[in-house]
């Protein structure tokens, strides 16, 4: 068979379509290929950077999506469908919406590949698809070595995307990991991903881990087989990571760069609604000044508008990030994302602006979903977007720059520092106003 797999975009802004000024690979691809036999013709697309070739010759095509690209691949999908080539999805939004997905296309996957697409490509080989394949909340599975052939030739940042924990213990309120994982988590063994390592000898590493500190034992015997690797790393991960002095030192020396932390607000009361009082608003400097230390730099994620937050809110976090230097920060909108304790939360009490919003065509990129408590809808979405833009000036990319040494202490600690600030600031511009899909109207 010959067989399409996409990755669709997310959308366009004055008919333009979106383009990110640095991608990372998706890894659902090359996952996808590793598992397809190898006597069927498969080509790969990711939308964010290419043409998808609609007239193409092809038996399937699989789409890989989430919540904010949904729109787009029901309007790909429904141009394949014309011409009678069968559709999939899969992905985190078929997987939590599947009775939605299921109205866009010939057959849906729950939860992860590895679980499905062998059986899927048979179906469809002998033209006998059934309407669903594989099982929500079942669990991580544990993930195969990606074929990354699907995806050469294609213009990447040179930093290769490795997986090695799936899932979240945690059980954050907003959260769509939680909702789609259940909570559970699947590893796999430190031998096969150092195996990959070796086999494609990479010097950046992302880490495309939930949380790679979901288990800090299995995370330290990573860190001291990747010691003689000599790469750079970058993950997420939960605050714990600054708590262990020996953790701290592993990650150092076996090549941390940066680490994604959700710090996601500084009241302890929105942490509790969110599940996530062990954040500890109050420990965020100590443990700050510990990575810094270490020469982590730290990627802070805010999540505004919980129901204690009032329109002083921008200024306190906006301070605090400056304040701490923070080597990159992003400050959004809660966002209720479908499936999550959250998105039902605000649904029973009224609160949606808009129930099926990544359908609607009045949907723009960073606007606030919900009616806050402390303030309006509208504040909040400017509130960010001030935030954002303050973050981002040139101003204080310099003075985060000057003001720390973690940024300025190795040559590649700068170079990334500045260029990952120029690429945010510029990609916050081209989703700024970002419509959802390509068409007017609503996608429903
Ligand atoms: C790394 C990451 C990023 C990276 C980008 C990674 C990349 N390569 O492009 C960065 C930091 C840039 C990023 C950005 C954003 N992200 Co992000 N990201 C992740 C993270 C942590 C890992 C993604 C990953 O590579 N996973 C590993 C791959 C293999 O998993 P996968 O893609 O889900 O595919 C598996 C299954 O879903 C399934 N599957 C997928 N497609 C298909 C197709 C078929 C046919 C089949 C059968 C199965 C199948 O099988 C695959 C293999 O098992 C996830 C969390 C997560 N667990 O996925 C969040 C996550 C995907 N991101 C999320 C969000 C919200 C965003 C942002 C919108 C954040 C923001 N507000 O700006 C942006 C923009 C996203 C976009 N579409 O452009 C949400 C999506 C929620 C949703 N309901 O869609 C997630 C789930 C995080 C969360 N906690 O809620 N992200
Ligand atoms: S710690 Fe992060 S990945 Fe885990 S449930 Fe909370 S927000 Fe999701």
């Amino acid at each position: 068979m010959r067989i399409l797999i996409i990755r669709p975009s997310l959308g366009q802004r004055h008919g333009r379509r979106y383009h990110t000024p640095a991608l990372l690979q998706p890894l659902a691809l090359p996952i996808l290929a590793a598992l397809t036999p190898p006597r069927h013709r498969l080509t790969a697309i990711d939308e964010r950077i290419e043409r998808i070739p609609l007239d193409q010759p092809c038996d399937l095509v699989a789409l890989s999506v989430c919540t904010f690209s949904a729109r787009r691949a029901y309007e790909i999908a429904a141009a394949f469908r014309r011409r009678g080539v069968p559709v999939v999805m899969g992905g985190f939004h078929p997987t939590l919406l599947p009775d939605e997905a299921q109205r866009h296309a010939d057959a849906i996957a729950l939860g992860d590949a590895e679980a499905s697409w062998p059986q899927i490509v048979a179906d469809a080989e002998a033209g006998s698809l059934a309407p669903r394949y594989g099982q929500a909340r079942l669990g991580p599975a544990a993930a195969v070595t990606p074929d990354r052939r699907a995806l050469a030739g294609k213009r990447y940042l040179p930093m290769q995307v490795v997986e090695f924990n799936r899932g979240c213990p945690r059980r954050c309120e907003f959260c769509a990991v939680r909702a789609f994982y259940g909570g559970r988590c699947q590893r796999r063994s430190v031998a096969d991903v150092v195996a990959e390592l070796r086999a494609t000898r990479p010097r950046h590493v992302f880490f495309a881990d939930d949380n790679i500190a979901a288990d800090l034992d299995a995370l330290k015997e990573l860190l001291a087989e990747l010691i003689p690797l000599k790469i750079r790393w970058t993950s997420q991960a939960d605050l714990r990571v600054a708590d262990d002095p020996e953790l701290l030192e592993l990650a150092q020396r076996s090549g941390c760069q940066s680490l994604v932390l959700g710090f996601e607000s500084l009241d302890q009361r929105n942490l509790a609604q969110m599940g996530k009082a062990w954040n500890r608003a109050t420990s965020y400097g100590e443990r700050l000044a510990r990575l810094r230390q270490a020469g982590i730099l730290v990627y802070g994620t805010f999540v505004l508008g919980y129901d204690a937050d009032g329109p002083d809110v921008f200024e306190r976090t906006l301070r605090f990030a400056l304040d701490e230097r923070l080597f990159l920060a992003n400050f959004n909108p809660l966002q209720p994302l479908p499936g999550t304790p959250l998105y039902a939360r605000l649904a029973d009490q009224g609160r949606l602006r808009e129930r099926h919003w990544w359908l609607s065509g009045g949907y723009r990129w960073h606007d606030a979903l919900f009616e806050p408590v402390g303030m309006t809808a509208e504040e909040l979405t400017a509130g960010c977007r001030w935030a954002r833009e303050q973050f981002h000036s040139s101003r204080s990319i310099a003075q985060r720059f000057a003001g720390s040494r973690a940024h300025r202490h190795r040559l590649d600690n700068a170079l990334i520092y500045l260029a990952s600030n120029i690429v945010s600031r510029l990609d916050i511009r081209a989703k700024s106003g970002l419509a959802l899909g390509s068409a007017g109207g609503d996608a429903r």
